[in-house]
């Protein structure tokens, strides 16, 4: 039974995140992400919202773990 809700959510939250990168990233979902406003994501406030790592790794191009304003630039404006 434990599996099952698991598996369920897992599956919402599936969804979810396709429709969220459906519609691709842009400049509201940076102000979304970047909790304390530092014009900075962090891994860990990307990580709140998002699960793609395949993703994070293609943006933080310099990987230091976070996302600066050049790669939220780049990465935000493109799929
Ligand atoms: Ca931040
Ligand atoms: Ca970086």
């Amino acid at each position: 039974m434990k599996t099952l809700i698991k598996l369920t959510v897992t599956l919402v939250t599936g969804l979810a995140l396709s429709a969220a990168f459906a519609q691709g990233f842009n400049m509201k979902s940076v102000e979304v992400m970047d909790a304390n406003k530092d014009g900075m994501i962090t891994k860990e406030e990307y990580m709140k919202h998002s699960n793609d790592m395949a993703a994070w790794d293609k943006m933080d191009t310099n990987k230091d773990g976070m996302l600066d304003a050049n790669e939220i630039k780049v990465g935000f404006n493109q799929k």
